[in-house]
């Protein structure tokens, strides 16, 4: 052979195997060589090519990123219009849909496909000869922008197809969308370069896809799930498949991905079912979605039905409850909290979003405030996701009313009127300057807090000491510090209001039986900044008594597992205060008591040290977190993703992607019976 052929051979199998890897990865989600086997693939073949100019060929995995940014899109007319779908808001409405379906054909036996309502950017790809020529997105669904120079910056986009079975013309729709995990650093990034962060994952991907420069594309960590076909040529009706799902398969198998929530059923009550299960597990699954799409299977049945008004009769989009909605702020409040922190919160206009009427959102920080510049009378977009806290997503700054001003931080507490300070300090959670109140243990809200704290399950652990009992100690002076709970008398205390003897007896019953408790929840009790329930079980394991942890340096703190810089200083420093020190005497004399743990000389003497966990699924019975924090002080890493580095994967209720991956790398799996009998081993 001589040496030209050569390396014509060695291209050519360069690019079938890098192809192939990208099979693996994005279509069937199934790596089979580390990333860096591939990074070393690329590299050669850049290196033959930047050699031999002439083999550069257009579908080649190098030439993803074209040389010169356009300087306008031009228009696509789509020889297909790209059709909308309809929309169902709640059961009836799907049942309604079917009812139709079924008296337009007929017949009782309606298969349907149930896929996830991916919230991203519909695009049709079209392919010739099995190569990746045009890419246009939907635009009104008559006539779209080319955008092909952006869409071949997408891995997850193969730009030739896999096999030889392909239809010479065949166009594919799809949509384009930016995984939450992608999303977030990307802001991150955006804000790191004074930059204004994407309001959510669709502005991001529709922005990146709106460049001229694809260089700047290729950076956006951009996705793409098929699920349907436009043109197809030629192929007789009796050479395609007969199914909407079988079609979809045969995507496929020619390289492009298709989404795993994909799933055929008999009928719409299957449909509905796993529309509730999808619903559950939205928050869990690594892309925004906002809603299930239910079409009929059989093709043949799809061209009976038909279209309406762009919108096929056979389709229907089932959306989930809408996490933004629009509302007023009526004020903006300063909330302080147990370590003095300020946060500005939004009290708005009752709204219902997420499934709830929300009345009051975040807005995190003065920073955030700013940067959003959100003020009294703005109307603003309003998100509730899942179990998250509401947030203040944006302002809508046309509709801001005439005579408004910026929002400004006070100086002094609002509570108890102490100078605030602004740190510098960069923690993990709060990256920003933070502002604090400086009045420590002399402000009512701190307090309240802290005794909240104090109570809490997870602490002292003190059943029937609410926040309105606790509001009323502090304001009538019964208690000024903790310590002081375990002086309480049974006649002043029912002298409060709403404190009949029985109750009364029952919260001094509980606060003595909060005496016999543990070191790690004395420990976490004590509400040390940043200092949570993990922390305070590695602290008590690493230290075995409450006088080593109080004796202890910065040096020997840091060597605690999970222990940094940042909490060692603040755990340091609480008990260099007097104040702190006093408090803690005085809680050991009312007769707190803990038995001593056998001290663990390193973290790697923790039952599940070196071990990685991954959680998915809802749990019955405790929360994500807790159980988190659970294999957290028994010294395992909690991760978000399953990998070969996962040793077990908790597999809740309608545990999705996770499990099917971790049953596919054979990691173990623990159902939440298991992960109990797991903590009951090791007596959580
Ligand atoms: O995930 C989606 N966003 C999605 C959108 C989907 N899974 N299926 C879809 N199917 C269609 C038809 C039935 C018309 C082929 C769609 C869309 N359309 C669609 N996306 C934007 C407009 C229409």
């Amino acid at each position: 052979m001589s040496g030209d052929s050569k390396i014509t051979k060695r291209v050519d199998v360069l690019r079938e195997q890098i192809n192939y890897h990208n099979y693996r990865y994005y279509v069937i989600d199934d790596p089979e060589v580390p990333d860096a086997e591939y990074d070393r693939l690329m590299g050669e073949l850049r290196q033959i090519e930047e050699k031999h100019p002439s083999l550069i060929v257009a579908s080649s995995p190098t030439q993803r990123v074209g040389a010169t940014p356009l300087s306008a899109f031009s228009q696509v007319t789509h020889e297909q219009a790209m059709l909308s779908l309809g929309n169902a808001f709640s059961d009836d409405d799907v049942m309604n849909f079917d009812r139709r379906v079924r008296e337009r054909l007929n017949t009782d036996h309606v298969e349907y496909v149930a896929e996830a309502k991916l919230d991203g950017l519909a695009i049709s790809l079209l392919y010739e000869n099995g190569e990746l020529v045009r890419a246009a997105t939907r635009g009104d669904g008559a006539t779209g922008e080319d955008v092909t120079h952006n869409v071949r910056t997408i891995d997850a986009i193969p730009l030739l197809l896999r096999g030889n079975n392909f239809p010479r013309r065949l166009e594919v729709r799809g949509e384009i969308f930016m995984a939450k995990e992608g999303f977030c650093k990307l802001n991150k990034a955006q804000l790191n370069k004074q930059e204004k962060p994407f309001v959510n994952p669709r502005n991001a991907a529709a922005g990146s896809l709106r460049q001229l420069d694809p260089k700047i594309t290729a950076q956006r960590p951009l996705s793409f799930y098929c699920y349907s076909t436009g043109i197809v040529e030629h192929v007789p009706d009796d050479a395609w498949p007969q199914g909407h799902y079988q079609i979809v398969r045969a995507l496929r198998d020619w390289g492009l991905p298709v989404q795993k929530e994909m799933k055929l059923f008999k009928n719409i009550s299957s449909c509905l079912t796993y529309y509730q299960e999808i619903f559950a597990m939205r928050d869990n699954l690594p892309h925004d979605i906002d809603g299930v799409v239910y079409k009929v299977n059989d093709i043949a049945q799809q061209k009976m039905l038909g279209y309406l008004s762009r919108e096929p009769r056979w389709a229907i989009a089932h959306k989930f409850p809408a996490q933004e909605a629009l509302t007023k702020v009526i004020d903006i409040d300063i909330q302080v909290g147990r370590t003095g922190a300020l946060t500005p919160v939004a009290r708005l206009e009752p709204v219902f979003v997420g499934g709830v009427t929300v009345t009051n959102a975040t807005l995190h920080n003065e920073s955030e405030v700013l940067r959003k510049d959100v003020r009294n009378g703005d109307t603003v977009i309003v998100r509730r996701a899942g179990d998250v806290i509401p947030e203040v997503v944006s302002v809508v700054l046309s509709q801001r009313p005439e005579n408004t001003s910026m929002f400004v931080l006070p100086d002094l507490c609002p509570v108890c009127g102490s100078k605030v300070i602004k740190e510098e300090t960069i923690s993990r959670s709060t990256p920003r300057a933070r502002a604090r109140c400086s009045g420590g243990l002399i402000c009512d809200a701190q307090r309240k807090e802290g005794f909240k704290h104090f109570v809490s399950r997870q602490a002292m652990d003190i059943e029937g000491l609410g926040e309105k009992l606790i509001e009323q100690l502090i304001n009538q002076n019964e208690v000024r510090t903790v310590a002081d709970l375990y002086r309480l008398k049974r006649d002043r205390l029912s002298r409060l209001e709403r404190m009949a003897d029985k109750s009364a007896d029952n919260v001094l019953a509980a606060i003595e039986k909060s005496k016999s408790t543990t070191l790690p929840r004395f420990l976490f009790a004590l509400g040390i900044r940043e200092v949570g329930v993990a922390t305070a079980r590695g602290l008590a394991n690493h230290f075995g008594t409450l006088d080593a942890v109080m004796s202890a340096n910065m040096e020997t703190l840091i060597e605690v597992s999970d222990v940094g810089p940042i909490v060692a200083k603040h755990t340091y420093e609480f008990f260099r205060d007097e104040r702190n020190r006093a408090v803690v005497d005085q809680l050991i004399e009312s007769g707190l008591n803990w038995s001593d743990i056998a001290v663990d000389v390193t973290d790697d003497a923790l039952p599940l040290s070196g071990d990685t966990y991954v959680l998915t699924g809802t749990l019955l019975t405790m929360t994500r977190d807790a159980a988190k924090e659970q294999l957290q002080a028994l010294g395992a890493k909690v991760s978000g993703s399953v990998s070969a580095k996962t040793t077990v994967v908790v597999a809740g209720e309608k545990a999705g992607s996770k499990l099917t991956k971790a049953e596919e790398l054979g990691i173990k799996v623990l159902d939440e019976a298991g992960l109990n009998a797991l903590f009951a081993t090791y007596s959580l």
